[in-house]
């Protein structure tokens, strides 16, 4: 038997918690409560093709429950495995237009939770991963109870931030600023183990572009420039990208998280700020990639520099390894610098 000591995800946080002296426990006991939700949905999503085995055509199910969808039921094991601890003062859900306020029966702490509970969930009926996204920040409202001013706060605020891949099998990996770590549940047991101490995005790495292509049309000319760079159809670079998409955020990340790479989520003329949101998906993975050694852009500066405004804000995504999102900045600059087109009096004229 092997002498190397497991390690469980209760144990890694107990013994980073020890480096804080002065710490409650109460940041530790949110981990706790996101990793054991995360176990209650990894469980619901390895079954999520035998709801028509299993009589669950409409929606009530067997029992005359009514059957949730996925995203919903992963909404509320989250919202239910944190509201009642005492440590938060509030919460926000992709799922849920407006600031989450913990119910009133329960007592209030000094963090808000934000999320997104099942993210990629239009891929699941094909069995492809999807993931739950999670940021967490400290109280700085006033409110007693907490409003949506504790979470409207800059990524480069977050305390914590991690994800979960429900995938071949799955890992949540966080950072509260001290590494990155990967732990793999161990179906057998139903713990977390760590399997990816300290990650580190590979450099060099792999070298893999990650985007939705075929809103090529759509894409402003510096996008477009650039992904024909990395293709090779401007003459360089020498060997070109490999694209992988699997249109499923986390996994996408994850994949080049581990591999390197860059995925990307660019504006376009339709959606000026791009699709993903800002709170939920970009600021977490950001913190995520920047402490694995990466870099994370809205194409002009970093992620966790804006300060949000709506709970449900989007935002262009470039993330990833260092050099390829600098590159990526590089190119969309270049728009940005372009004269306008000189307009013609005629055209004013004619009110063009
Ligand atoms: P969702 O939050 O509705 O699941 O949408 C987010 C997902 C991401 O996981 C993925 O990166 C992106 O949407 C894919 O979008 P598209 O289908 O436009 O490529
Ligand atoms: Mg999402």
């Amino acid at each position: 038997m092997s002498s190397k000591s497991v390690v469980t995800i209760e144990r890694h946080i107990i013994e980073a918690e020890r480096q804080f002296p002065e710490a409650t426990g109460a940041f530790s006991s949110i981990l706790y409560d996101v990793a054991f939700a995360a176990k209650m949905i990894a469980r619901e999503v390895r079954r999520a093709g035998l709801a028509d085995v299993l009589g669950y055509t409409g929606e009530v199910n067997v029992q005359g429950e009514e059957v949730k969808k996925l995203d919903e039921f992963a909404h509320e094991v989250i919202f239910k495995a944190l509201d009642h601890t005492g440590h938060l003062c509030g919460m926000a859900s992709e799922e849920v237009e407006d600031f989450i306020s913990i119910p009133d029966r329960f007592p209030t702490g000094k963090y808000c939770v934000l999320f997104d509970p099942l993210d990629g969930s239009s891929n699941i009926e094909a069995n492809v991963s999807v993931g739950t996204i999670f940021s967490i920040h400290r109280k700085v409202s006033d409110h007693p109870r907490g409003c949506v001013e504790d979470c409207l706060q800059p990524g480069y605020k977050q305390v914590a931030a991690g994800y979960v891949v429900y995938g071949s099998s799955t890992m949540l990996v966080y950072t509260t600023g001290n590494g990155v770590h990967g732990f793999t549940l161990e179906p057998s047991i139903g713990e977390f183990l760590l399997s990816h101490p300290n990650i580190r995005i590979p450099s060099p790495g792999q070298r893999i572009y990650s985007v939705n292509e075929g809103n090529y049309g759509k894409w402003f000319p510096g996008q477009q420039r650039l992904v024909d760079h990395l293709k090779g159809q401007d003459g360089g670079p020498q060997k070109p990208f490999s694209a992988r998409y699997i249109g499923s955020l986390v996994a996408d990340f994850h994949r080049n998280l581990l591999y390197g790479g860059m995925f990307m989520y660019p504006a376009d003329a339709k959606s000026p700020n791009g699709k993903l949101r800002l709170l939920y998906e970009a600021a977490p993975l950001a913190m995520i990639a920047e402490h694995a050694g990466g870099r994370a852009s809205d194409g002009t500066g970093p992620i966790n520099q804006i300060m949000p405004r709506s709970l449900h804000q989007r935002t262009p995504l470039y993330i990833g390894t260092t050099e390829f999102v600098q590159m990526a900045e590089q190119f969309l600059a270049e728009d940005r610098t372009v004269e306008p087109e000189a307009v013609s009096i005629e055209a004013i004229a004619a009110g063009v």
